[in-house]
Parts: C-alpha cells; structure tokens; sequence
C-alpha cells in the first residue's frame, strides 16, 4: 500500500445528513470543505488575473491534463518551474486527468485497453494518452491533487457496456497507482465510475478504494442522465466511499445539485457552470437567474445582486453591465465572472457554516424551498 500523502481532517459532522465540514492540506495550502474549485482550464480562470480569485475566496482551482499537454506542453511548463508558477496561482491545483476531455471529443477518439487514442482539436494531431502518461504530465505540472486516467461511460449505456468500461477504469487506475513516483508529495484520487447501474458503482467503489487512494471521485454523472437518477446514484454511493477520505463529484454542477450532493457526504466540486455561463451574460442570484441582456434591465440603476459583496455589485449597475454585454465589451466577461465566483463561494461558506452549526438539513430545505420560488 502506498503511504497517504496528503491530509485530510473531517472537523464537523452534521446530526442531520451526512453533510461534514473538512480540512484538506495540501503541500500549497489549506482547502476547507466543501469547497467548490473554478475551472481553469487552460492554467487560466477565464478573464479573471490569478490574485481576483484568491481574493473571491477561492482555495483551489481545476486544470486540465488534456488541454495544457498539448498546448503549451508539461515539458515546457515544467521547464519553467511548475504550473503553480507559470500562472502565478500559489494555493492548491487539482488537475483532471483528461479522461473527460477526450470522451468529449465524440468521434475523434478510440479507447484500447491500452489508452486513449485521439485526435488534438488544436491541429488534428494524433495521441496516445494512457494512464502512465497522464500521471507523468500531472507530475511534470506538479498539481497537488492529480487524477487518475478513466473512462467516462456514456449515457445512456447498456449493463454490458457500463460493466466493460468499468473495467477498464479500474485497470487504469492499478496502472495510474502503479506510474506515480514514490517520493511525489502530490496526491492522486481514484475514480468511481459504473454508469446508472448501483450494482456496478458498489462494485466500483469495493475495487476503487481497496488501492487505497488519496481521495476518491464520482465521475460519470451530469452526462445527460435525468437529474433524478444522478441524485439517486450520488446518495446510494457516496456512503460507500472512506469516511476519513475527501470525496469529489466530478463536473457538478448547479447551485441545487451542490447543496443536494453535500448532504450525501461530498467535500469536493468543480463546473464550468458559473464562468461559462458569466461568458453568456447569465448571473447568479438567491432571488432570479438574471439575463443581462434582457431589455427590462436597460434603464436598471440597482445592483445586480442586493445580497452580494462582490466588486461588480458594490460598484456597477444592471443597466452598465448589460450595456457593457450588449456592447460586446471584454470588461462584461470579467464583472460577470466575478460575480458568480463569489456567488459560488459565498453558497460554499453558507453551506460550511450551516454544517458548523449542525443545521444543515434546515439551511438545504430552506435553500430549494427558495430556489422554487425563484
Ligand atoms: N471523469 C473525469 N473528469 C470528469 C468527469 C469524469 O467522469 C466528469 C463527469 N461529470 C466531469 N469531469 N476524469
Ligand atoms: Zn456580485
């Protein structure tokens, strides 16, 4: 077994759910949980400087295997220092395996026991990803938590062929074990994946964390199944996952998918969901999903949000920053992200806090009650 490298406390349990605040510490700082991660896929949280990040109170970000091996290259990125100092982001960097990237290149892809074959949508050039070379780049960015190479089933899948793709993930993830370097500080988590089927997820997760991994994900959900069957399957197999070990859903999700999954145990998320929709002029808010665009905002003098502290609702009005959308104005993309940033962080610290005080099953009913009215 390899020793553990990185700790993780759990600090508060709530008597009501399995919902629990923890500390995670990494070799570039401390990540309270639950905790929320921004994407950042190409080693940049999109029109957002490394510093405003910090400051929205994000502990740590995700970046992409996939994307940073072929553009710019771990080589160089590691010939630099690192990706912590390539972007100048010192806290804490999970990095996805690429396993979910290259599922969604569709058609540009072959899976073989062996790897992953595909095609870059940079230049159409032809890879081989296995699970020993995703470990290798992980390591040449020197993340602090890296994933293990999977295979995320596609929905909908047959039993046949969520069980088949299982296996695969599970060979993969011996061999990720395997590839990392004994002396690495970084940690690596496995992944749990099965598809719709509890069987194969129990299944999943007896094999997954007999290899005794850092941490452990949820991958293969919020494919396009109904929300209902990813609720079902997140609260049968998070229970089943180590207690003492944080627990990630992978690309999840919404602000209700977040305070659902917490409930069930998990410490750990990551969505394009709040800087991609930022990007589209869609802002997060307790009251209403605000579309910026809308004309009913043109002559709008309050602030986006009323409840919110962030930088763009302390200073800019509806009316501005749909000017500044409608306009096409770079200065849009970077107000609207920040916004839901904090957004995201702020429901990350409400929901810490309700854990804290044991309420969380209150703060949850209360929360999509809300949401309803919405
Ligand atoms: N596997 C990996 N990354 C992911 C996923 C997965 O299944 C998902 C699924 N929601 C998001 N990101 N490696
Ligand atoms: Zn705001």
């Amino acid at each position: 077994m390899p020793p553990i490298k990185q700790h993780f406390k759990v600090l508060e349990t709530d008597p009501g759910s399995a919902a629990r605040c923890g500390l995670l510490s990494t070799p570039h700082g401390d990540v309270r949980t639950p905790a929320f991660m921004p994407v950042g896929t190409q080693g940049t949280v999109k029109s957002l400087a490394p510093d405003t990040v910090k400051e929205l109170g994000a502990e740590m970000i995700l970046c992409n295997t996939y994307h940073l091996y072929l553009r710019p290259g771990h080589g160089l990125i590691a010939s630099l220092g690192g990706l912590h100092s390539f972007m100048n982001w010192h806290g804490p960097i999970l990095t996805d395996s690429g396993g979910f990237q290259v599922y969604s290149l569709g058609k540009l892809r072959k899976i073989t026991p062996e790897g992953a074959i595909f095609q870059s949508h940079i230049d159409g050039s032809r890879h081989r990803l296995t699970p020993e070379l995703a470990v290798e780049i992980q390591e040449a960015l020197h993340s602090d938590i890296m994933m293990c190479l999977d295979e995320c089933t596609p929905y909908p899948a047959t039993f046949r062929e969520a069980e088949s793709s299982l296996s695969l993930t599970l060979s993969w993830a011996e061999r990720s074990r395997k590839a990392r370097a004994d002396s690495s500080d970084q940690a690596l988590y496995g992944i749990v994946q099965g598809g719709m089927y509890s069987e194969l997820r129990k299944r999943a997760v007896e094999a997954i964390s007999a290899m005794n991994f850092d941490g452990y994900a949820l991958g293969g959900l919020s494919v396009g199944e109904p929300k209902a069957q990813m609720e079902q399957i997140v609260q049968e197999t998070a229970p089943l996952l180590p207690a003492d070990r944080p627990h990630y859903l992978m690309g999840v999700g919404t602000p209700e998918d977040i305070v659902k999954a917490v409930d069930c145990g998990i410490d750990l998320f990551d969505c394009v969901m709040p800087t991609r929709c930022a990007r589209h002029g869609l802002l997060f808010t307790n009251a209403e999903k605000v579309v910026i665009k809308n004309a009913r905002y043109r002559e709008d003098n309050g602030p986006l949000d009323s409840e919110c502290d962030c930088y763009t609702c302390r200073n800019f009005s509806r009316a501005y920053l749909r000017h500044l959308y409608v306009a096409g104005e770079i200065l849009a993309m970077t107000l609207n992200t920040l916004h839901n940033i904090r957004y995201y962080m702020r429901l990350m610290e409400q929901i810490r806090n309700a854990i804290g005080c044991g309420q969380y099953a209150a703060f949850k009913t209360r929360f999509l009650e809300s949401r309803l009215k919405a």
